[in-house]
């Protein structure tokens, strides 16, 4: 939108009330309320309006999450034969009720492995805490109090609690809100077009969890918990790790008996091509974490699905786990799961992103941006992927940090019909799963002209 276009009436009016009341997650509030925030009103399939009238292609499926698209009739259906039965009631005094106990079912039957048992909970955050809590726990239950360390990874998200962001690896977030959480140890990613140097895509995957074996020696075996990572670090920019990467962290994970937990809030519910990133990877997690695509975003709710070791010593143990929220397992958000997962397996999604629409949206990324000056390297899987914009294609030199060329490109595919998420330089791409052939052809021109713009704007 140019800067001297005549806002609406309905524009100026939410953007002022949203000024005064509405401190916004992830933003510099001051700045934004200077500018006026976008409005969004509607939208329908892969594509939102704003107050303006201006269609947007969702690139980035909400925030990771809208996976069936938007106005799927099926899921607001759902939700309001739910709330007009049972809006709410808890599962924490022994009582369960319908939509929660089937949801189980239905995500167990999806789950790999022995991820037999699911605990709920509302938000990607709570989730991690759940796992957190939950590990502990387990090796408590196992007389080993001492074996409380979680090791993570430089660049990983796990979501903005004191324990999600404890976790995390953002170094911003470790910034505010100090002190966080203790007990959690951190190793390098695995990002091998930024980080590797010259060593090739398996010497550094080896190298990468080479790092791990050295940390748990480092804090002793017998201290360490679990290793959480996200099969492909989402909020991190996309970074895909070498492909011997995961099965050399599990058999370390197994040498030393340390648990294994997958952080699926943005890999789960197909977006790799599986049910699950770690299908796609090759992880057998002990725990995993799953929010986002679970509902499509209709509703906030999460789960922790757990392998049949931890849930098995949890149960026998003969005491309280001490640990929910009132709304684990909101009837109306698992209705919605419900019906996601029911459209999911109705409409072949996964086999349409694994074989169809994925290796498509991949191949047309490349053939329409991999040679442009402004790109250095793409990589992704299935529908999600990360786009490495460099001042010197040759030589990998990155703009300066005090040129946003993320934020400069991300504003021109704003401005032209195109929702990109910046990640720093990296432009990231997470579009609904629905989305079809011709919308990607739309989705990857719009990137060109874009790109084009933004190689203008810092030429
Ligand atoms: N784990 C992972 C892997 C995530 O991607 C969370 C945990 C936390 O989920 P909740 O529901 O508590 O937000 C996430 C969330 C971004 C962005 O800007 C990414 C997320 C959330 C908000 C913004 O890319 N991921």
């Amino acid at each position: 939108m140019s800067q001297d276009k005549k806002y609406n009436a309905v524009t100026t009016e939410y953007q002022a009330l949203d000024a005064a009341h509405h401190l916004h997650p992830f933003t510099n509030t001051g700045a934004l309320n200077k500018k006026g925030a976008r409005v969004i009103t509607h939208a329908e399939g892969v594509y939102l309006w704003d107050s303006e009238g201006q269609k947007m292609l969702d690139g980035m499926a909400g925030l990771w999450c809208v996976n069936m698209g938007y106005g799927r009739k099926e899921l607001v259906e759902a939700a309001t034969q739910q709330m007009e039965k049972l809006a709410f009631y808890n599962t924490f005094f022994q009582t369960s009720h319908m939509p929660a106990a089937e949801l189980a079912q239905e995500i167990a039957s999806v789950t790999p492995g022995d991820l037999n048992h699911i605990f709920f909970a509302n938000s990607g955050s709570e989730a991690i805490d759940t796992i957190i809590r939950m590990v502990r726990q387990y090796w408590c239950i196992e007389g080993k109090p001492y074996k409380n360390i979680l090791i993570a990874r430089e660049n990983a998200y796990h979501g903005s609690t004191v324990a999600g962001a404890s976790l995390g690896g953002m170094s911003g977030m470790h910034k505010q809100g100090a002190p966080g959480v203790g007990g959690i140890e951190r190793i390098r990613q695995p990002y091998w077009y930024g980080e590797a140097g010259d060593m090739s895509e398996e010497e550094f995957g080896i190298a990468c969890a080479k790092a791990l074996e050295e940390k748990i020696l480092q804090v002793g075996p017998d201290n360490v918990a679990a290793f959480v990572g996200e099969p492909i670090q989402g909020a991190g920019g996309v970074i895909v790790p070498p492909a011997n990467y995961w099965a050399e962290i599990q058999k370390i994970c197994d040498k030393y008996d340390i648990l294994l937990a997958a952080d699926e809030v943005i890999c789960g519910f197909g977006r790799t091509g599986s049910w699950f990133g770690s299908q796609t990877l090759g992880i057998k997690p002990d725990i995993m974490s799953m929010a986002k695509g679970l509902s499509s975003g209709y509703l906030p709710i999460s789960a922790v699905a757990v392998g049949d070791r931890i849930a098995n010593a949890l149960i026998a143990h003969n005491e309280d786990f001490n640990h929910g929220f009132t709304y684990s397992g909101h009837p109306a958000a698992a209705a919605v799961a419900l019906a996601n997962i029911k459209l999911m397996k109705e409409e072949n999604i996964v086999d349409y992103v694994a074989n169809d629409i994925g290796p498509y949206f991949q191949q047309k990324l490349r053939e329409t941006l991999a040679d442009h000056p402004l790109v250095g390297h793409i990589e992704g899987i299935g529908l999600v992927a990360g786009i490495a914009l460099v001042k010197d294609k040759e030589t990998k030199e990155f703009f300066p940090g005090d040129l946003d060329i993320g934020y400069i490109c991300r504003e021109h595919c704003f401005n032209n019909g195109l929702i990109m998420r910046a990640v720093g330089s990296r432009m990231v791409l997470s579009p609904p799963l629905v989305i079809t052939r011709e919308e990607v052809d739309e989705l990857c021109e719009k990137a060109l002209h874009c790109f084009n713009l933004t190689l203008k704007s810092v030429s």
